[in-house]
């Protein structure tokens, strides 16, 4: 049955507008004069909307008469950020789009940037899902994100005083066009309750408590529109709406309970990124989520197989970290107790189908779990644990303790994980090296064929297509548009940047983008940004492993050299800071303060003439990075080696051609191979030298007194140079740095000022600086997220993709 009333493709603007003025009128229910930015958004959407319907449908159909195997990716988070002006690109209507909006009278940028970010995630994580989203779309292959459609994404950050403040993210209170809600797709979820054994291993539970998990789909049309797949985010929904009895006792607040409880399950995203709460409504949410995808995904499997044992060749499942990790016992429950299967062809078969990826070796990072609590929430998934705990032992006797699920009283969700996973995953070589030397050291040991690594990548089609026009107007003029689905093909500029003109080009678009993101700072209150001075940019969720103090500790060693060598020819550089903390990270916070109280010093002082300034804009998102990136110059990926699994910022940078300062850690020291030595600025102790430091309990004073710049910035801030008012805000600082720097920052110091010094100097030799840009973009193919889904696909999967 094919289509009659499909929407057809507009020639030009003028169709365009038109469709665009139709839905002012008839959707959004305004006449042009009436009508708001928000109103001719939202117009626009439902027209571009209305484009990527037929071709969906059309993906759906496909998947389910080829009977391709499917991928699965289960994520707490999505950091999607906005959706418009991708899906305008990725359907290749960007140009007609904004000639069309402007013939009505309104402003292109105006109109975009009125979308709210869709900030469902914290930081690398939940990005990463974002464009590997895009990627699976755009290589072709069919698969579903699943995750939570939280009401409150990530906290609105705000300064007062320079101290970070919170508020509720409200991304709903608009309405949010690219949403469809399946009112037909609900699921049951239970919680507590008893457990009566069944037949066999099998068991019955009745849980004590349950919401409705609802759906609502997101189409995730990939580049060119070919192929769409859909992004399921689930919603908790309360049984019943309302207790009348209650109300008609007059306990209005009573008749309203059941409903609110119910719906606080997916009220709010969790905004650590680092340390888990151990909340039981944070299990509750991973729980509410792994259940509803993995009932959801057995539905569609059902629908066209009625053999179980082919679920491994038809479905492969995605746990992005350990969130997802109790859909392991999930499916093993729903295979024994809904399909009536022995507990060992369960675990064979999930085991077949599931995958797990670890973005972190930070032993706080990874779950774990209280035994008491996962026997309140969800006693029939504990006696499965314990099941798959018990036949693990079986089979290796000898295992080591540090392999148990269960130990202590805990529930270990990274040893879940990994055992119950067919394959496992680090995200950049040397995180994967480093999970088999620690944290899964022992459980490699046992599986040593477990681990792959499949290092990340970013979507170009956002992270320069979109975001950087001026650099891709000048790639395509160069080597046509082919890279945006085939990023390897950049590897034909690496010649052009010996050519004067191509670097004319490459410093052209630069400025404009500094200009432009200094007009668009300057609106934010950081006053005229000098478009000429060196853009040193470090944006990433604030976290001492990532060493923003290091930065802000080598700035104010710079302000110091500056007084007192007025004279000297320092280049202009402005410090741009963007991220947040967690809430309850103390540590972090107090950062934030130091950064813009140094800041706040060093901009007002008339003496540097402007030749040094830091800028913090608050609020740091996916929107605010996409104008950041592609103005940047420099990129700081300055992390304590070892610690950053990977990251993905420092590829964007380079994509967008800054030059990176780094440590040889996660994805640096491929970005180095890609790019060469030559071409980035690499400092610091190695992973191995951080951990040799470690080993012997590292005493930071030797480096303090062998660096006087060092010592002087340290006491400066413990005296309250920087905090007149309050001259001890900073001292625990100064504590840390003298007598527990784990995150070497001292150890670290001196190469870092003289990496710094000499990147003074490559600023000043401007051909040079622009050839060395220019390779480190024409480096960056093997960084696309196609690249890393297209490994996922052969070496994890083993599913097609189309292309
Ligand atoms: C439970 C609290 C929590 C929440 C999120 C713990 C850990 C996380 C994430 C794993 C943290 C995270 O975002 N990790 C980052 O993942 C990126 C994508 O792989 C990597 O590029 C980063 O290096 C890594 O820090």
């Amino acid at each position: 049955m094919s289509f009659t009333h499909a929407v057809t493709r507009p020639e030009n603007a003028d169709e365009l507008a038109s469709a665009i003025l139709g839905h002012l009128t008839y959707t959004i229910g305004k006449p042009t004069d009436a009508a708001t930015r928000s109103d001719w958004r939202l117009a626009l959407t439902h027209a571009i909307r209305d484009l990527v319907i037929a071709p969906w449908f059309d993906s759906v159909r496909r998947s389910y008469a080829e009977d391709r195997k499917r991928v699965y990716y289960l994520s707490m988070e999505f950091l999607i950020g906005r959706l418009l002006e991708d899906a305008v690109d990725n359907i290749g209507l960007g140009d007609m789009a904004r000639d069309a909006l402007e013939g009505l009278g309104q402003d292109w940028r105006e109109v975009l940037d009125d979308e709210p970010d869709a900030a469902l995630g914290n930081g690398g994580l939940g990005r990463l899902a974002a464009c590997f989203l895009d990627s699976m779309s755009t290589v072709g292959l069919p698969a579903h994100g699943y995750g939570i459609r939280y009401d409150h994404g990530l906290f609105r950050q705000s300064f007062h005083d320079g101290w970070q403040v919170e508020e509720a993210e409200e991304w709903l209170r608009q309405a949010h066009p690219w949403e469809f809600q399946r009112r037909e797709v609900q699921y049951r979820i239970g919680f507590g309750g008893t457990v009566t054994p069944g037949e066999g291993d099998a068991a019955h539970w009745e849980p004590g408590d349950a919401v409705l998990a609802a759906a609502y789909d997101t189409p995730v049309p990939g580049w060119g529109g070919k192929w769409t797949n859909t992004l399921r985010l689930w919603s908790a929904k309360p049984e019943r709406l309302f207790e009348l009895d209650r109300f008609n006792q007059g306990d209005f607040v009573g008749a309203a309970a059941p409903a609110i409880l119910a719906q606080t399950i997916s009220r709010v995203l969790y905004p650590d990124d680092t340390t888990p709460q151990g909340k039981e409504l944070r299990l509750k949410q991973e729980y509410f989520f792994s259940a509803a995808s993995i009932r959801d995904l057995m539905r569609r499997f059902l629908i066209d197989h009625e053999d179980l044992s082919q679920l491994p060749d038809k479905v492969a499942i995605q746990l992005n970290d350990t969130h997802p990790a109790i859909g392991v016992a999930e499916l093993i429950r729903v295979l024994i107790d809904d399909h009536g299967m022995s507990f060992d062809a369960a675990f064979e078969l999930a085991r077949g189908t599931l995958h797990y990826t670890n973005h972190t070796l930070m032993p706080e990072a990874l779950e774990r779990w209280g035994w008491d609590l996962m026997q309140s929430v969800l006693p029939r998934h504990l006696q499965i644990i314990e099941m798959i705990d018990r036949r693990h032992e079986a089979e290796n006797p000898d295992r080591p303790d540090v392999t148990r699920i269960i130990d202590h009283g805990e529930i270990r969700m990274g040893n879940l994980a990994f055992i119950g996973s067919c394959r496992v995953n680090g995200v950049s070589a040397l995180h994967t090296d480093l999970m088999k030397r620690t944290v899964f050291a022992d459980l490699h040991a046992l599986h040593p064929d477990r681990i792959v690594n499949v290092t990340n990548g970013v979507t170009p089609r956002r992270w320069i297509n979109t975001c950087n026009p001026g650099l891709r107007n000048l790639i395509n003029d160069r080597i046509g548009d082919g890279w945006v689905t085939d990023l390897d093909e950049l590897e034909k500029l690496r010649p052009l940047a010996d050519e004067a003109g191509f670097r004319e080009g490459l410093d052209a678009a630069k400025r404009a983008n500094k200009v432009r993101l200094s007009n668009w700072l300057a609106d934010r209150g950081a006053g005229t940004l000098d478009p000429d001075a060196l853009f040193d940019v470090q944006i990433k969720r604030l976290h001492e492993y990532k060493r923003q103090l290091l930065n802000i500790l080598e700035t104010a060693a710079l302000w110091n050299e500056m007084r007192e060598h007025p004279d000297r020819d320092w280049p202009s550089r402005v410090k741009i800071f963007g991220g947040k903390a967690a809430p309850g990270y103390a540590q972090a916070k107090l950062i934030i303060k130091l950064i813009n109280d140094i800041g706040a010093k060093i901009n007002a002082d008339e003496s540097l003439r402007g030749r040094l300034k830091v800028v913090y804009p608050a609020n740091y998102n996916v929107s605010m990075a996409e104008k950041l990136i592609p103005a940047a110059d420099l990129s700081e990926q300055i992390s304590t080696a070892g610690m950053e699994a990977s990251g993905t910022g420092n590829m964007k940078f380079s994509m967008n051609g800054a030059l990176t300062v780094g440590t040889l850690d996660g994805a640096n020291v491929e970005i180095r191979e890609a790019v060469g030595p030559e071409n980035i600025f690499i400092f610091g102790k190695t992973a191995d030298e951080v951990h040799a430091l470690r080993e012997h309990g590292y005493d930071s004073r030797p480096a303090i007194e062998a660096d006087p710049r060092l010592a002087r910035v340290i006491s400066q801030i413990e005296s309250g140079e920087f905090s007149p008012g309050d001259p001890d805000r900073f001292k625990g600082i100064g504590d840390t740095l003298r007598h527990h720097d784990w995150f070497v920052v001292t150890a670290d110091f001196s190469a870092y000022w003289a990496i710094q010094r000499r990147i003074d100097d490559a600023w000043k030799h401007r051909e040079d600086w622009l050839r060395k840009s220019a390779i480190n973009i024409a480096g960056m193919g093997r960084f696309s997220s196609d690249r890393s889904i297209r490994n996922y696909a052969e070496r994890v999967w083993q599913a097609e993709t189309m292309e």
